[in-house]
């Protein structure tokens, strides 16, 4: 039996129901592909990760990669490999790749719907799938040359990696000090040695891998600006066969010890020394950290769906756990010594747990589905009204919640999954204690919570003037406004969240302002960036489950079948819930947040 659950209804329900992706591709928009085609294909990437890819989610955490330093290379479990090939035969990373790379036009709702179910059903497996990824960047920001490099190496399943982090250069990438020194024939050396990059090396997964490489070149200034992006292959190729060719000067000097995601080569990457690491300078431009961010900005949705997704199956695990163990008596009989034991559902705590678990789990996954309808034009004009401009600003503003309030709530709300099974979750006969593990790298990778705290205050609505920010809290207000007496009290509910977020945006503002006249009043941003953060996230969650609520309660309505009725019913009950449990206690973090002072920026460090 699978590990893993899929929750695929919800998935559809989101897509069809409330996004409306199945009226867009019965018009035509995304060419033969139409919404039963699309229901088709969600089934299919349902049966690979519940079946092949999931299948290698225990070995290859108990059996992980291992580091050969004779070679320089990983040595992949079998498992994996074979979940590895299964992947690439399907070729789903097709989907929404550019048509000129011989990709699927597809809404990215339904790319990240199918990525869901891939990387939630084995994490590690996904760092073997990183190539389309770099694939893509490469194509869209490289020379002619290079996209025809770009086109090869997805067509033959080439590896790849994004090589930013140093052992002095994580969180401030900028401070990187790996070099790159210009050839006489236009090619660059690259010299230095770059720390826990994922998919460093496959093995024998892959005949090649592109490293697409932050360096800076001679001369050049400090700070991200100073550098530029290559690509630097494992094995150099002819250019214009693509024959593979001798090895490249790049190797895995290391393999790091992890607590989680075990099997995904984290590897450190020494570049050059004796023999010379040939890289190429991606679209004739030095413009590196602009390029980087293509990858980046994807790879920090990645992450997003993958805690999701996650924690969903993990809550769906705890279900079914919850239903079928009998512990205790009901507690309105508690002091009847002689009263029937009841499943672990009936008790209050339980079940408030569970409805906590749901909640995050839909409203993550509905979270992420609302940010990617503004990564494509007519998706984001038929929801929301929003044009082009203000789409691809709302889609920024969403990318550092889908992150940092994803990973984090996900990491936070599994330890409640593990909860639901008592001592049997502490054990390694359930999946939770790895989703645990496996989870918990999503909130420090690409951007700690508080680097995407800083992005989404100074990035996402100061440097955009609140556009994004306005345009998001606009739909919600009209929300809380609509007519009618269904989820009345919700919608008060609501409304009081959305106030409390304005008063903290305000109040951090105010802050900023301030700094201009005393520079230690930005501290009190920093202090309370990742609260607000959070806040925000819970604002959108709330409203996203209401309006799911909103469409359930009209479908129940008409005549669902059992199982939909039951499925509505959920749906209304758990967004009730969130508005009633959760909203409220955004008031207690604008009163931490208007009331912020330094006091703690004036403790000497010593005092801690
Ligand atoms: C990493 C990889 O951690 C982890 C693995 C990820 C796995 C993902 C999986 C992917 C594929 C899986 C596929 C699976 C398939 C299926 C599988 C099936 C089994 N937006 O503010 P400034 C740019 S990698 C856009 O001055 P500083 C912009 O160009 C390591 N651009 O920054 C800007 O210029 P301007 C990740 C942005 O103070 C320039 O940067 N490491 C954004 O110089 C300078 O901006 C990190 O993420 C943005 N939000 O530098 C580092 N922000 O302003 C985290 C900046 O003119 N640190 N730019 O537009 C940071 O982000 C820092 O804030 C910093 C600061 C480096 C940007
Ligand atoms: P630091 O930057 O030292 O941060 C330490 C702490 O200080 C954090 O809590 C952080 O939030 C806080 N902090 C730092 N600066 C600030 C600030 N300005 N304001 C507030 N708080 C701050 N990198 C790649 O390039 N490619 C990869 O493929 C890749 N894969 C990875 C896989 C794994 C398993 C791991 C563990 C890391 C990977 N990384 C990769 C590196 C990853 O992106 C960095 O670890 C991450 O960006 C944080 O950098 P750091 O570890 O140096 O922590």
């Amino acid at each position: 039996m699978s590990h893993y659950k899929a929750n695929l209804r919800d998935i559809e329900f989101n897509l069809f129901e409330v996004l409306g992706i199945g009226a867009l591709l019965d018009a035509g928009a995304y060419g033969d592909l139409d919404a039963d085609t699309a229901r088709g294909m969600l089934g299919e990437v349902l049966r690979l990760a519940e079946g092949p890819v999931a299948e290698s989610f225990v070995d290859a955490d108990r059996n992980p990669v291992v580091f050969d330093p004779a070679t320089h290379s990983a040595i992949v479990p079998d498992s994996m490999r074979k979940t590895v090939a299964a992947v690439n035969e399907a070729g789903w990373s097709g989907l929404g790749m550019p048509e000129g790379m011989g990709g699927v036009p597809s809404p990215s709702p339904l790319i990240w719907a199918t990525q869901e179910m891939l990387v939630a059903a084995h994490n590690s497996a996904s760092f073997f799938n990183m190539g389309p990824l770099m694939h893509e960047v490469l194509y869209r920001e490289g020379t002619e040359e290079q996209q025809r490099w770009a086109a090869h190496a997805w067509e033959n399943r080439w590896g790849g990696t994004m090589v930013l982090t140093e052992p002095d250069a994580g969180s401030d990438v900028g401070m990187g000090r790996t070099k790159a020194i210009q050839q006489p024939d236009g090619s660059w050396h690259i010299e230095g040695v770059k720390r826990f990059i994922s998919g460093g090396d496959v093995g024998d997964t892959a005949d090649n891998i592109i490293h697409l490489t932050l360096a800076r070149p001679e001369g050049a200034g400090p700070g991200t600006k100073g550098l530029s992006l290559f690509v630097v292959p494992k094995f150099l190729f002819d250019s214009q066969t693509m024959e593979l060719g001798e090895r490249n000067g790049v190797y895995v000097t290391n393999l790091e010890h992890k607590m989680g995601i075990k099997s995904s080569p984290t590897c450190e990457l020494t570049f050059g020394g004796d023999h010379p690491a040939i890289g190429y300078l991606v679209g004739d431009a030095h413009n590196g950290i602009a390029q980087m961010f293509k990858v980046i900005e994807h790879a920090r949705m990645m992450v997003g769906v993958l805690s999701a997704g996650t924690l969903s199956t993990g809550y769906l695990n705890a279900l079914e756990y919850a239903k079928t163990r009998v512990q205790g008596a009901d507690l309105t009989r508690n002091s009847d010594k002689a009263a029937p034991r009841v499943t672990i559902t009936h008790h209050p705590d339980v079940r408030r747990s569970l409805a906590l678990q749901k909640a995050y789990s839909e409203g993550l996954r509905a979270l992420y589905l609302y940010c990617s309808a503004y990564q494509d034009a007519d998706v984001a004009q038929a929801n929301f009204g929003a044009d082009a401009d203000v789409a691809a600003r709302v889609n920024d503003l969403l990318l550092p919640i889908v992150k940092g309030v994803g990973s984090e709530r996900a990491y936070e709300t599994l330890t409640e999954s593990l909860q639901t099974f008592g001592g049997s979750g502490y054990l390694q006969d359930y999946p939770i204690e790895q989703y645990i593990r496996d989870v918990k790298i999503d909130s420090l990778y690409e951007g700690t919570t508080a680097i995407q705290a800083q992005d989404f205050f100074f990035r996402k609505i100061i440097r955009d003037k609140g556009v994004a920010l306005g345009h998001v809290a606009g739909l919600i207000g009209k929300f809380v406004e609509s007519e009618g007496s269904e989820l009345k009290a919700e919608r008060e509910l609501l409304g009081a969240a959305l106030a409390d977020v304005q008063a903290m945006a305000a109040a951090l503002t105010g802050y900023l302002v301030a700094s201009q006249q005393d520079s230690a009043e930005i501290y009190k941003v920093g202090l309370g960036s990742v609260r607000f953060l959070h806040a925000v996230g819970d604002l959108v969650i709330g409203w996203r489950l209401l309006e799911a609520a909103k469409i359930s309660l009209v479908a129940l309505e008409g005549s669902p079948t059992e199982k939909d009725r039951l499925f509505y019913t959920g749906k209304a009950a758990v967004a009730s819930w969130f508005a009633k449990n959760q909203l409220p206690l955004l008031s207690s973090v604008r009163t931490v947040i208007e009331n912020l002072d330094n006091d703690i920026m004036e403790l000497e460090e010593a005092a801690f």
